[in-house]
């Protein structure tokens, strides 16, 4: 019987634009990823169907963007555009200072150099990929100080990108204060299955950072998604909106580095902020070597306009109702048909736990770069494999990295596809999941020295 009390999510847009899929046959795909090296980062896009590689940069802009993209200032210096973006970023994050950057890199490129020094530690919750090469390339060793429930998939702590307060008080009492540059807080983390921190774990990291008087750099690259967590499932934020939390999670920390290219809803671009002058007068100094003038930062006039309106857009209750929805929308329906993703489900995409889906192959084999291969010759569908690829090697040691989690993450952009692209991407997972005995795995035969997993290529093993 349907339920009249019942309200389900939809998105609030509806369709302007479509850009049409190209489908391809089992015989095409066979030969794509064969030459891609079984690596779904080198497909062509127009070889895949339903791409769910990332949600960085893949986000469909709205018609504000598009017009506000007709208003680019693209003077070299003083471009009116950077004076909105800078009025968006004090308004809704709050940070006092701002240096447009490429992406979020480019960010983390330019904190990185000016606040480690050789020896340093950064403590974080959990890795990324180009946070922590940044640090290495600086001189300094990261440290995960995220809580152990963040490296179990089935542990169901609403709050998995929780940092563990003991762990960093024992890191920084170990090292010494001075040996800390700052603390690394991700809003999502990425790689814990876009898991998100409380609001209360965040205050008490606050509390360390100020007693030993360390700053934090907040990775605030899904923040809004973050924020609707804490609004959703922590005590006394049910009541405030999305924006309210953003600004308050901002107003913990010290610095940040984005990714403009995910929550912000555009195509490219990125920026680091910061409330200490003396880092932006730095920062404003590095910015002219390495990306552009500090009122572009390598960036269009264009671009920083349709960022300035997409962070408007990216805190709106309803925006990110609908966003998360659908993401849950498919980690329901696989849970539905018994395969084993990442719980709780997290924000921007849904992660296959490769161990338990093929148990039988070896992690030295690569289970979760096989099994995202394998959906793409089953549909089309592209993925992006994390696991022991992403982890890269040992720095000292030269042996690879073994992460806890081996997962294939099916992320979703923004306002792009349907609930109906859902269902042919769980109907794609169910077949390769119905058929994952015949699965053997693969060996690495060419591996790039720098986050390996973009260009490395593999063999199947028969
Ligand atoms: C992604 F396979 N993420 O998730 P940039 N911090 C965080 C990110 O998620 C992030 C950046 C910083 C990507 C793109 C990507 O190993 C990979 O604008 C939490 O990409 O420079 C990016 O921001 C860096 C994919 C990056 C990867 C690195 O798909």
């Amino acid at each position: 019987m349907p339920n009249s009390k019942k309200r389900s999510w939809a998105e609030p847009f509806k369709i302007k634009m479509v850009e049409p899929l190209s489908m391809t046959t089992i015989q095409d795909r066979q030969r794509y990823i064969q030459e891609a090296g079984y690596n779904t980062f080198l497909l062509r896009s127009k070889d895949v169907y339903i791409d769910l590689l990332t949600d960085s940069g893949t986000s469909a802009m709205s018609d504000r963007q598009w017009a506000g993209i007709m208003l680019g200032d693209e003077a070299y210096a003083g471009s009116e555009n950077f004076y909105r973006l800078e009025d968006s970023v004090k308004r809704f994050y709050g940070y006092k200072y701002l240096i447009p950057t490429h992406q979020g890199r480019g960010a983390e490129h330019l904190l990185s150099r000016i606040l480690i020094k050789d020896g340093d530690y950064i403590p974080g919750n959990m890795y990324f990929t180009t946070t922590r090469l940044h640090q290495e390339l600086a001189g300094g060793t990261f440290v995960d100080v995220i809580i152990d429930e963040a490296h179990d998939p089935e542990n169901l702590f609403k709050f998995k990108g929780n940092i563990d307060t003991d762990k960093l008080i024992k890191l920084i009492e170990s090292k010494g204060a001075d040996k800390i540059p700052y603390i690394c807080v991700a809003t999502t983390v990425n790689m814990a299955g876009g898991q998100p921190i409380s609001m209360q774990n965040l205050k008490e990291v606050r509390n360390v950072a100020d007693k030993y008087g360390i700053d934090i750099v907040h990775d605030m690259t899904r923040v809004a998604e973050n924020a609707y967590m804490i609004q959703q499932h922590e005590e006394g934020y049910s009541n405030k909106s999305v924006a309210e939390i953003v600004k308050e999670i901002c107003s913990l920390t010290d610095h940040a580095t984005m990714s403009a290219k995910k929550d912000a809803l555009v195509n490219i671009g990125g920026f680091l902020a910061t409330n200490k002058e003396d880092v932006y007068t730095e920062a404003s100094n590095w910015v002219v070597v390495y990306e552009g003038l500090h009122t572009y930062g390598g960036l269009a006039g264009r671009d920083m306009e349709a960022m300035a309106i997409g962070i408007a857009e990216s805190v709106q209750d309803d925006h990110i109702r609908a966003r998360i929805g659908q993401v849950h929308y498919l980690g329901e329906k696989l849970l539905s048909y018994n395969i084993p993703v990442v719980m709780p489900l997290g924000t921007h995409g849904i992660f296959l736990d490769a161990k338990r889906i093929l148990p039988h192959v070896p992690q030295d084999n690569y289970p979760a770069q096989t099994l995202a291969a394998e959906l793409y010759l089953d549909s089309g569908v592209r993925s992006m494999e994390r696991g022991i690829v992403s982890a890269g090697r040992n720095e000292e040691t030269g042996k690879h990295n073994y992460p806890k989690l081996e997962l294939v993450r099916l992320t979703i952009p923004r306002r792009v596809y349907t609930q109906a692209h859902m269902d042919v991407v769980a109907e794609s997972v169910l077949s390769v999941y119905e058929n994952r005995d015949k699965i053997k795995g693969m060996e690495m035969v060419y591996e790039p020295k720098y986050l390996r997993f973009f260009q490395a290529k593999f063999k199947k093993i028969e």
